[in-house]
């Protein structure tokens, strides 16, 4: 019975399909209708964005259609560290049921905060998210995403019980201890980081657990980082599955922002009944036509707590709006392409560059220049400090094991990452004359991108 879920036919059950697969003129009658109310809702909420409205001529709700999305002011990540933690709050403290932050490092948390209705509304996202990737009530889901503050584990967790799925809360890590309740458990659906997925199918096939050999997983439902096409035919070949992308933020809800459909396996469904979207310009900051990539920018406009108006997420995706076989007509987003900013995603982990340089320019024996190489070449991602020592060396000085044994240490300790550190020849590091430096660099495969570089 259950298999039949997951034969990639578009008759596959939606979780709400009165929303997702609603008409288009509905779905805008039902957006116009929410943006009104959610304005009308920061007003009266007087805050931070009811003063902005105001100062751009909003005075209610009724004032504006979905036309004028474009002008209503944005918001952006640095308002909710400016007014951390409770400070945009848009109910009462005591309405307050859940918080939930990114795995943003650095000691400065991004801390978001859900009523009682916005946790409902996020499982009813997340249901939708394992209902697309064809799971139903009875389907068990093996929940690898880490639980905690981090909205991965619990957003999946109360989705598929929304969706009245049997969740199994393994959380990240001890892959042995998984491998074997995916062997004694028999879970369809694989729920994680696509780097741990990875991992984690290595370790099933070690174990002799594969596809032809009895390994139960139907399709695997990964976000939380940038993965890449290449990585999802490795993932479908390793576990024999379809790898499905999903995508959130923390400050719009956490995952269930938008997911992909078995059906089609191409472009993310965004839940724009609840989530407006935008993709533009990250110069201009105007819509960008469709098919081209821009800055995804969202208006919450069910959320309860913490609603957002225009929130600029600094991810860069592409819109389209074409038919998808799966029946939904809701706009789709290509994968994250990158980041407006240079905001890493390590294994599930955000770190800026400047967080790393700050650790590198405080050990003496490094010089200033430094390039941090996102290494792909197995399929995951693997983040190399590459620094240079400091001209002037003497007797005494830490030898280069010594140094990079410390760096190791100490990034570790202040990001919660583990970065490998490589200390290459004097003149490696490119260096800019004009501009901007290039501090990040990508490795697939071929040449080292910094000469000297071995690992
Ligand atoms: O990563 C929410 C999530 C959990 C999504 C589990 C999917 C699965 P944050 O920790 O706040 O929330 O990090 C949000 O992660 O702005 C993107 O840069 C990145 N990100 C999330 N999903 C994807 C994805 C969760 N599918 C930040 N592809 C976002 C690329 C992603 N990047």
């Amino acid at each position: 019975m259950l298999a039949m879920r997951f034969d990639n036919d578009s008759s596959l059950p939606m979780f709400e399909p009165e929303a997702e697969a609603l008409p288009a003129e509905e779905l805008s009658a039902l957006q116009i209708r929410r943006l009104r109310e959610l304005i009308d809702k920061l007003l009266a909420a007087n805050g931070l964005q009811a003063t902005r409205l105001r100062d751009a001529g909003v005075a209610a709700g009724a004032d504006v259609g979905l036309d004028d999305l474009p002008r209503l002011p944005t918001t952006a990540k640095q308002d909710l560290w400016d007014n951390y933690p409770f400070g945009l709050l848009a109910v009462p403290r005591d309405q307050v049921v859940a918080v939930h932050g990114s795995s943003g490092t650095g000691g400065r948390p991004t801390i978001v905060a859900y009523s009682k209705g916005d946790i409902a509304l996020w499982s009813r996202m997340c249901a939708r998210a394992l209902a697309a990737a064809g799971a139903g009530p009875g389907t068990i889901v093996h929940n690898a995403y880490g639980y905690g503050l981090f909205t991965g584990g619990l957003g999946i967790h109360q989705g598929a019980i929304a969706l009245g799925a049997t969740v199994v809360p393994v959380s990240g890590g001890m892959t042995a201890r998984q491998v074997t309740l995916i062997a004694d458990l028999q879970p369809q659906i694989l729920t994680c980081t696509p780097s741990y997925a990875i991992r984690l199918g290595e370790a099933l096939a070690e174990a002799g657990l594969t596809k032809q050999n009895g390994l139960s997983l139907q399709a695997g439902v990964f976000g939380a980082e940038p993965w890449t096409q290449e990585m999802r035919s490795r993932l479908n070949e390793l576990l024999g599955i379809t790898a499905l992308d999903i995508y959130g933020l923390s400050e719009v809800i956490g995952p269930g922002v938008a997911s992909e459909c078995i059906v089609a396996a191409d472009g993310l469904h965004v839940n724009e009944d609840h989530f407006l979207v935008e993709a533009l310009g990250p110069v201009t900051g105007e819509p960008v036509p469709e098919g081209t990539p821009g800055e995804l920018t969202f208006t919450t406009v069910t959320k309860e707590a913490l609603p957002l108006l225009r929130y600029r997420t600094g991810d860069i995706a592409a819109l389209r709006s074409d038919p998808c076989p799966c029946g939904r007509t809701l706009v789709r987003m290509s994968k994250v392409m990158g980041r407006k900013d240079d905001m890493l995603v390590i294994r599930g982990v955000n770190v800026y560059p400047s967080e790393i340089e700050r650790v590198l320019l405080g050990e003496p024996a490094v010089a200033p220049d430094y390039l941090l190489v996102v290494d792909e070449r197995g399929g995951g991602r693997d983040l190399i400090a590459c620094c240079e020592r400091r001209t002037g060396r003497t007797a005494d000085s830490p030898s280069d094991d010594q140094i990079r044994g410390a760096l190791e240490h100490d990034l570790r300790e202040t990001l919660g990452l583990r970065v490998a550190v490589a200390i290459v020849p004097r003149g490696a590091v490119p260096r800019t004359e004009l501009g901007k430096a290039i501090r990040v660099r990508r490795w697939s495969g071929g040449e080292p991108p910094v000469p000297g570089l071995d690992v």
